[in-house]
C-alpha cells in the first residue's frame, strides 16, 4: 500500500514509518516539526537526541534498507496537503498531525486557541482533501480514550449507543466528556469525521488510544533510529515521565490521590495495532472505532511498578504525591470494551512490568542530558488558574 503519515516526525509517527516501510509499504510523511519547537518552548528536549529529518531518512535506508519520503510542511496548508496527495496517490492516510498535549492546551488562551485551530483545521483539511482527490482513501485517525473521560459505564467500541432520554428511546453518539481543551479537539474531530462520513461515505478508522509508553520497537535497531521521548510536564506522558524521574532521583509525581486509571499500551504494541488496522481496513464507506490499549492501571500502581523496576536496577526511588494540577476524577470506574483489535488477531506482546526495566536501561546512558532539562519536569500548568 501507499501510506501517507501526517505527523511522521512524532513519537508514534516515526516508528510507524519504519514499521510500515519495513513491511514493504511505500511510506510518505509530512511534518511541520512543531513538537521539536514546542519542546524547546517549555525548556525541554527529547531524551534521545533527534537526528534531522534528512538524517532520519538516510539512517532508515542504511540500517533497514527502506526508502521513506519526508516532507516538511503543514497539514493546515490545504494546497500543500493536496499537492502531496495528488503526487503520491495514497491508499491510506494516517492522521497524527495534531497538537497532542493536554497541559500544552491548558496553559493559557493562546495555547488553547492554537490547539483548537491546528487540530480542527488539520482534520477538516484531511476530510476535504480525501473527498476532493479520492474518497476511497482509508483515513486512520488518532483519537484518544480521553474523549470519553471516566464515565460510570463501560466505554463501548462504537460510535452510537441506544439511550432512553426523557422516557423515549433513540440512537445517540456515545456521551463524551473530555478533560482538557486538547481532549475536546479530539471529540470534535470525531464529530466532524462522523458527520462527513455520513454525508460523503468516507472510510474511517477512529482509534481511541490510551497513553503510550516505551523506548523500543522492532525496527529501532540503532541509536540513530530512535523516536523522540518526552518527559517534561507538558510533553511527557505519565509512564515515560516516571522512568526519567526514577533516574534523576525526583520523587515520582503522582497527581492527587493517584487513582486516575487509564488503558496503557507499549510503543511496540501500538505499532502492531496500527499496522493491523491499516492492513485490514474497514469496508468502503464504513466508520470503525477501535479502542487501543493493552493493560489498565492507576497512576498510583504505575508509580509502585516504576519504583520496583528502578530499585531492581539499583536506583533509589521515592513516590512523592503532589496536589493535582489538573481537574479530573481521582477515583473512578474504568472499563472500556476491546473487541475490534482482537478480532484482527491483536494480542499485546509487551507488558508494563518488563518494559519499565527496558526503558530505564535505555534511558540511563542519557542521565547527563536528562539532568539538563530537570527544571521542566515538575508540573506548573494548572487547569484552574
Ligand atoms: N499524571 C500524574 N503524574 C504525572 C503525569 C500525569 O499523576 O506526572 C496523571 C494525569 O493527571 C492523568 C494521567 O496521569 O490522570 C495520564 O496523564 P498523561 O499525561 O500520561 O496523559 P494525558 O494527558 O491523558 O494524555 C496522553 C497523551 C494524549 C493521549 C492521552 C490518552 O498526551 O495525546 O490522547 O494520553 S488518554 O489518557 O487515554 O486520554
Amino acid at each position: 500500500m501507499r501510506i501517507l503519515i501526517l505527523g511522521i516526525d512524532g513519537y508514534l509517527g516515526w516508528p510507524l514509518a519504519l514499521r510500515l516501510a519495513k513491511r514493504g509499504h511505500e511510506v510518505i510523511g509530512i511534518d511541520n516539526l512543531s513538537t521539536r519547537r514546542f519542546s524547546e518552548e517549555v525548556g525541554s528536549d527529547s531524551a534521545f537526541p533527534l537526528p534531522k529529518p534528512e538524517d532520519r531518512v538516510r539512517e532508515a535506508k542504511r540500517h533497514l534498507d527502506v526508502d521513506i519520503t519526508f516532507y516538511i510542511g503543514d497539514v493546515t496548508d490545504y494546497n500543500f496537503l493536496t499537492e502531496i496527495m495528488k503526487k503520491h496517490k495514497p491508499d491510506a492516510i494516517v492522521h497524527f498531525a495534531e497538537q497532542r498535549s493536554a497541559p500544552y492546551s491548558m496553559k493559557d488562551r493562546d495555547h488553547a486557541v492554537y490547539t483548537v485551530v491546528n487540530n480542527e483545521v488539520s482534520t477538516l483539511n484531511v476530510i476535504y482533501a480525501v473527498k476532493q482527490i479520492d474518497p476511497t482513501i482509508h483515513i486512520l485517525k488518532m483519537g484518544t480514550m480521553g474523549e470519553y473521560g471516566t464515565p460510570n459505564f463501560d466505554i463501548p467500541e462504537s460510535i452510537y449507543v441506544e439511550a432512553i432520554v426523557n422516557g423515549k428511546k433513540d440512537k445517540i453518539i456515545v456521551p463524551r466528556k473530555a478533560g482538557s481543551v486538547y481532549h475536546w479537539t479530539k471529540v470534535h474531530d470525531t464529530d466532524f469525521l462522523l458527520y462527513f462520513h455520513e454525508l460523503w461515505g468516507l472510510t474511517v478508522t477512529d482509534i481511541m488510544q490510551g497513553p503510550v509508553y516505551g523506548t523500543r520497537t522492532e525496527e529501532i535497531v540503532d541509536e540513530s533510529l530512535r523516536t523522540r521521548f518526552d518527559f517534561d510536564e507538558t510533553w511527557g506522558t505519565v509512564v515515560n515521565r516516571f522512568c526519567v524521574q526514577a533516574i534523576l532521583g525526583i520523587p515520582l509525581t503522582v497527581y492527587g490521590k493517584g487513582g486516575q486509571t487509564r488503558g496503557f499500551i507499549s510503543l511496540e504494541d501500538s505499532m502492531e495495532a496500527l499496522t493491523l488496522l491499516l492492513e485490514h481496513p474497514p469496508n468502503q464507506g464504513e466508520y470503525r472505532v477501535a479502542n487501543q490499549f493493552a493493560e489498565i492501571y492507576s497512576v498510583r500502581k504505575i508509580a509502585e511498578m516504576v519504583k520496583n523496576a528502578g530499585e531492581e536496577l539499583g536506583l533509589k526511588v521515592e513516590i512523592g504525591p503532589l496536589p493535582n494540577p489538573r481537574v479530573e476524577a481521582e477515583e473512578h470506574y474504568y472499563n472500556p470494551e476491546r473487541k475490534v483489535l482482537p478480532s484482527l488477531g491483536f494480542y499485546p506482546k509487551k507488558n508494563l512490568k518488563d518494559e519499565l526495566k527496558n526503558m530505564i536501561k535505555d534511558l540511563l546512558p542519557y542521565r547527563e542530558r536528562l539532568e539538563r532539562y530537570k527544571d521542566a519536569i515538575l508540573p506548573k500548568t494548572k487547569w484552574r488558574m
